[in-house]
């Protein structure tokens, strides 16, 4: 018996070579729509359950136009080739160091307005300085903040003589009446305990940040979000690229001021400080300590509160530094360094504004 017809004989004469050839494109032909159909996510009949499947595709959509809508563009941040040691940038805590060209105003000020911030200005017009005031808040509308919400803190013992300058929505002029004191060095180191106690009663509950500056001066370019961190300073323009044995710290032991000669890391500028209110609190409350510790022994630092601010630095690090951009008097020149000049001194005649 041939063993091949044994196996497949009975039914030889009905699977003919067509009809399995037939066969054969049928199943594939099942498998082919079976994939599709399965693919196609079963949209060929509609149940309700197919119906919010649609829905909650159209709502990806709806998400991914929004987050298209806040698409930023930008030139992407450059590693420096080779870095620069000319210009620090980091401090060794990590601390960014703001120059232009350092961040990114869009991003920045996009961050910030989704946080609603409200930043509070504090400055100070003691008898004659309230002539400052005009040109300050004048620039300042222009150039601080500009898009966020803004408090100016003006700090008088004449309320009357606060000039009225137009202010763009979401900024105000609060006015706080204060006493003058006889001497200009307690004019000047008062500050300190005006904004510790102001922080704890009123800044708390109104900003979010504070920037606390000279009032002698005028805005003359940018000041913006850029500058806002737990506890900032700015490196005063006259030391910025001085050795520390230059840096006019209080160097008398007996003064809460003093800095050893072998420690700190920059001079500060007394004029431009700042951070959240809760930071600038502390930061004030024990400057304001220091200076009647000091006070209470017969000694007063070389620079006032200037000194105690910088002791405190050494002490605790800013989060953030301002390149002197932040803080120039043209008295000095002008830098190659400087790509903008921020915030300027104004020249004044110093026997006719001081102690009238
Ligand atoms: C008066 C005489 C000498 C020094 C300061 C004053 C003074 C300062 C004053 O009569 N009224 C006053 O409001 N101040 C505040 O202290 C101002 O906000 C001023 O910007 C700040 C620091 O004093 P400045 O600006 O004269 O100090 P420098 O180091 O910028 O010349
Ligand atoms: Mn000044």
């Amino acid at each position: 018996m041939d063993k091949d017809q044994g196996k497949t004989g009975g039914v030889k004469g009905y699977f003919t070579k067509r009809k399995v050839y037939v066969m054969g494109c049928f199943i594939v032909l099942c498998t082919s729509f079976g994939y599709v159909w399965y693919t196609s996510n079963g949209t060929w009949w509609l149940t309700s359950s197919k119906v919010s499947n649609t829905m909650s595709n159209t709502q990806d959509l709806d998400d991914f136009h929004k987050i298209k809508q806040t698409r930023m563009i930008y030139t992407k941040p450059q590693i420096l080739n080779p870095p620069r040691s000319d210009v620090l940038m980091m401090t060794p805590w990590f601390a960014p160091i703001v120059w232009e060209g350092t961040y990114n105003s869009e991003i920045l000020n996009e961050q910030f307005r989704q946080r609603n911030v409200t930043v509070g200005l504090t400055a100070f017009a003691i008898k004659k300085y309230v002539v400052f005031l005009k040109k300050f808040l004048e620039t300042a509308e222009t150039y601080f903040m500009v898009g966020h919400r803004v408090n100016y803190y003006i700090f008088t013992d004449r309320p009357e003589e606060v000039p009225k300058v137009a202010l763009k929505e979401g900024r105000n002029v609060v006015v706080l009446q204060v006493q003058n004191y006889p001497r200009w060095q307690e004019i000047s180191m008062r500050r300190m305990e005006m904004i510790s106690c102001f922080s704890q009663q009123q800044f708390i509950n109104e900003v979010s940040y504070l920037v606390c500056v000279d009032v002698d001066m005028r805005f003359n370019d940018q000041v913006g979000v850029e500058i806002l961190s737990n506890l900032f300073g700015t490196l005063h323009p006259g030391f910025y690229a001085a050795e520390r044995q230059s840096f006019t710290y209080e160097r008398r032991p007996a003064s809460q001021a003093y800095v050893p000669r072998d420690e700190g890391d920059f001079y500060y500028a007394g004029g431009f400080f700042g951070g959240t209110v809760m930071e600038v609190y502390k930061l004030t409350k024990k400057c304001h300590e220091a200076i009647m510790m000091d006070k209470a022994k017969g000694i007063e630092a070389i620079w006032q509160e200037e000194s105690h601010l910088n002791k405190y630095f050494v002490y605790h690090k800013p989060t953030k530094i301002l390149s002197p951009e932040y803080l120039w008097d043209d008295y000095l020149g002008r830098r190659e360094i400087l790509k903008k000049r921020r915030f300027l001194a104004v020249p004044k005649n110093h026997a006719a504004i001081r102690n009238k």
